[in-house]
């Protein structure tokens, strides 16, 4: 079969594929009890594997495990060649093995190329004929005339550097110079350029860091139908959500989103095959989230009037503000409850999770389906249990996990939900109390995090926080809040804002 970069692609995305795996296979990072079958022996004697072949083990076990869930394979060349000739072979071997065993998914060879044009003949050679990698990364620095070998490869993908995700991006790729729109970044000109000149064989991409959303909405909008490679997620921190939004084309598609440390690295032991493939899979399962899927959560919150905008609440500290979350008013509508926990299911889907536990009265509402959906497939139920507030003996409202419930944590796979955070105090108790059983927090989901700054997996001191949806809260004390000195009215229906306005009456 003729391999093509851009169908190829196509066809991945059409199945709802957008993540890449970097194979970044820094030789010191491979995990210890593979890397040990040459290190072991070097030096006395003759080694179990040679380097070539601990860097093909642990890829093709990558490969392997992360295949299904992928747009595309990016191994960058560096760390290939750092491992000299035989660092070269293991990279010809890995890319030799996923053309034979996943000849759908198109691999990309991260190599930033670029010179004279005499000398990218040699680059050509080597990158498409030698290694046949089905795309290149190049650097646009010598000009559309030296790169010509490059954009003549009609069937290879020609992804140009673009706005790097690194710290100093900014040095050369945002001087201002002139274009044919007036005075731009650099980086604009060269998306301009590539995508009104260079790409007349349809075979350019752009490369634009997953670290600056703000810059790919710009670049988004100059080349709008251009595929466009996002490295920077994962052990860069870019953020799924924004990387996806600023983004995508008119179809949704039209984005290969990287991530290499972050997915063959999750794990240095022995699960280090379920530890890539779980963070692929949730990557992958993200990427789907954000391009389509929050659109039914947002649809069940408004159709449910869950959610209030644009109105004058008073919470229940006093304060006042424009939004507010009713999760009540989702519950007796058990197919979206239902349809919301099944999001929380996907996303934790390769977590070996025994239980799950909220806080009541809310919270129960959700273990049920949730559970029941994380159940599927298993051969032992996921349980579902809850934790309770009590006044403790100093008069103190804490929770606690009882009714028998509390024999089912020790040594368990536990994960949290809750319905809505605000200080995350309520979230936070029930870590607490399920740390203290022995439980194992492998995470925690929530429908709606109303402070998505201060509440976050770090801050609650767990491995994995999902929110369905963030709706910053912004509230102001009553004196300085701005809906009251427009005049907007006060919503009586929820919140305090009955007992405020008669408080009000009663002072004058
Ligand atoms: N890469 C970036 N940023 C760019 C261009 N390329 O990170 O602007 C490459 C890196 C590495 C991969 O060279 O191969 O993408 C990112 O790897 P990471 O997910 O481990 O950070």
């Amino acid at each position: 079969m003729e391999r093509n970069f851009f169908e190829m692609l196509k066809r991945r995305w059409d199945k709802g594929c957008f993540t890449c795996v970097g194979l970044d296979t820094d030789f010191p990072k491979i995990p210890e009890f593979i890397r040990k079958k040459y290190e072991s022996v070097k030096g006395k004697g003759i080694a179990e594997l040679g380097i070539d072949e601990v860097i093909f083990e642990f890829n093709r076990a990558i490969i392997d495990a992360t295949h299904e869930f992928l747009c595309a394979y990016k191994p960058n060349s560096a760390f290939y060649e750092a491992e000299d000739i035989e660092g070269l072979i293991g990279l010809k071997k890995t890319i030799a093995y996923i053309r034979e065993n996943y000849p759908d998914i198109p691999i990309i060879l991260d190599a930033k190329r670029t010179d004279i044009g005499n000398t990218n003949k040699g680059y050509v050679k080597s990158a498409f004929d030698i290694n046949q990698a089905d795309a290149i990364t190049v650097n646009p620095y010598f000009g559309k005339e030296a790169l010509t070998p490059f954009l003549e490869r009609k069937d290879k993908g020609i992804i140009v550097l673009c706005r790097t995700s690194n710290p100093g991006a900014a040095e050369f790729q945002d001087l201002i110079v002139e274009s044919e729109t007036g005075k731009v970044p650099l980086y604009q000109k060269v998306a301009y350029n590539v995508y009104n000149d260079w790409n007349e064989n349809s075979n350019c991409c752009l490369v634009v860091g997953a670290t600056y959303p703000g810059e790919l909405t710009q670049v988004r909008q100059i080349a709008p139908d251009m595929p466009i490679l996002l490295p920077g997620i994962g052990a860069q921190k870019g953020d799924v959500k924004k990387t996806v939004k600023a983004g995508v084309d008119e179809n949704g598609q039209g984005i290969i989103v990287n991530s290499a440390r972050g997915i063959i690295f999750a794990s240095s032991k022995e699960d280090f095959k379920e530890a890539a493939k779980r963070e692929a899979y949730k990557l992958n399962f993200l990427i789907n989230y954000y391009r389509e899927r929050e659109q039914i959560v947002d649809k069940i919150f408004s159709d449910t009037k869950a959610i209030i905008t644009d109105s004058h609440i008073v919470y229940t500290k006093g304060q006042h503000g424009s939004a507010y979350v009713n999760k009540d008013a989702i519950y007796p509508y058990t197919g979206f409850t239902s349809h919301l926990c099944q999001f929380i299911a996907e996303y934790y889907k390769y977590y070996p999770i025994d239980a799950v536990v909220a806080p009541a009265i809310g919270g129960v509402v959700l273990t049920q389906w949730a559970a029941s959906h994380l159940s599927i497939g298993k051969e032992s139920d996921v349980l579902a249990l809850y934790a309770e507030k009590i006044t403790d003996e100093n008069n103190k409202e804490v929770f606690i996990i009882k009714r028998g419930q509390d024999k089912y944590i020790a040594g368990k796979n536990i994960l949290i939900l809750e319905d809505v955070i605000t200080t995350g105090g309520s979230i936070e108790e029930v870590i607490k109390v399920v740390k203290k059983l022995d439980g194992n927090v492998v995470g925690a989901a929530i429908l709606c995090n109303r402070n998505p700054n201060n509440v976050t997996a770090k801050s609650l001191e767990i491995p994995e926080l999902f929110a369905l949806k963030e709706v910053p809260l912004e509230a102001f004390e009553p004196d300085d809040c701005p809906l009251c000195k427009e005049n907007i009215p006060i919503n009586t229906d929820v919140g305090k804002g009955r007992e405020f306005l008669a408080q009000k009456q009663k002072t004058g």
